[in-house]
């Protein structure tokens, strides 16, 4: 970590591995800043629970960016004839659902978004949660081009994601890196509606362990059970842990720690986001399909974020170009419900379904 965090040379805390050593408590106090016992146990863990963090002013801005992004959707495919009606009626919680009735997917359509929209930009960019990644990755901070809104709509395999380490799905620069993700839910989230469950301490051997593809009928890797034990070091039946996150809070973890999310077993859209930083001259992950965006830059203090360039890489339409093929085609691509990516040329191909296709 030399170099990264300037002026810090206490070595009471053992280096894991190159980057996802826990850097020395920060002596200057900034507004949002977790307490050093918290940071702590993102390191110890791979992963720490915040409740409280966010205000509804933060949060309820992107709840309605999201809403329109749903209403693009529904106004696309009920003028292609797809959805018996536009569904105005239901609201953020069940509108989607409605739409994923006619048309299995719909909710695919809104995961593949390329743009971010502008209050998740000032989610992403908030200042206080920037002064809690810079606890964990120092005082320049890049976003990485891994960004995801989720729609979990009910009973819906293609949202249940399957045990990974979140390394799985990117390049393997990244794999001495420290890519912390917040994980932040739009709405109450436990056990019944599918919250995320960890494997708490299977970060600590900085090891990837080996994942295969695709689940089910998903674009989803799959790490299979005894794989993590055998690899990870760890013990199933006392190290994994489900997270129930309120409105209002989120999860911090990092990018090595194995996690799932489970089913929706409710009658509403469980909805969240996840968002990532890294260290901006590290490596974006992305077999150079898209760089990360610059958010905080230690010789800058009044950076600008550039999200024109940004915004100007779709991301699933990049990640096709290197798997080409892959994937059934769509007549129509803007009903195109299949996700495609490089992951899938990194893992052993053990099930066939329509976005794996060759
Ligand atoms: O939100 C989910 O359901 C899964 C999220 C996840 O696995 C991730 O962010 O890496």
């Amino acid at each position: 970590m030399s170099g990264k965090f300037p002026g810090c040379s206490d070595s009471a805390w053992p280096e894991v591995f190159t980057e996802p050593a826990m850097p020395c408590p920060s002596t200057v106090k900034k507004s949002g800043q977790l307490a050093d016992h918290v940071i702590r146990k993102f390191f110890e863990d791979g992963f720490v629970i915040v409740e409280d963090f966010f205000t509804p002013e933060e949060l309820n801005p992107c709840k309605e960016d999201i809403a329109d992004v749903v209403d693009e959707v529904a106004n696309m495919l009920w003028k292609k004839g797809k959805i018996k009606d536009l569904y105005n009626d239901f609201g953020f919680h069940e509108r989607l659902v409605r739409m994923n009735d006619d048309f299995p997917g719909a909710n695919i359509l809104v995961i593949k978004t390329g743009r971010v929209p502008k209050a998740l930009k000032q989610l992403w960019a908030n200042e206080r949660l920037l002064n809690v990644i810079e606890q964990l990755i120092g005082p320049n901070i890049a976003g990485n081009p891994v960004w995801n809104i989720r729609a979990k709509i009910p009973s819906d395999e293609d949202t249940t994601v399957p045990w990974h380490q979140d390394c799985a799905y990117l390049d393997n620069d990244t794999y001495n890196m420290l890519i912390p993700t917040a994980w932040i839910p739009f709405v109450d989230t436990n056990f019944e509606n599918g919250c995320m469950e960890f494997v708490k301490g299977g970060h600590r051997l900085g090891k990837v362990a080996t994942h295969q593809c695709c689940h089910g009928g998903t674009w989803y890797t799959i790490l299979e059970e005894e794989e993590m034990t055998r690899t990870l070091g760890v013990d199933l039946s006392k190290d994994r842990e489900v997270v129930p996150v309120p409105f209002g809070g989120m999860v911090l973890f990092s990018n090595m720690i194995p996690h799932r999310s489970l089913p929706n077993n409710t009658s509403h859209i469980r909805w969240t986001v996840d968002l990532r930083w890294q260290h901006p001259d590290s490596p974006s992950g992305l077999w150079g399909l898209k760089e990360k965006v610059l958010m905080r830059s230690s010789d800058n203090p009044d950076l600008e974020i550039d999200w024109e360039t940004f915004d100007a890489v779709d991301r699933c339409e990049q990640q096709k170009t290197l798997v080409t093929g892959y994937g059934e085609e769509a007549d129509d691509p803007e009903l195109d419900t299949t996700i495609t990516g490089p992951w899938m040329k990194q893992w052993e191909i053990v099930h066939m379904n329509r976005h794996v296709k060759v």
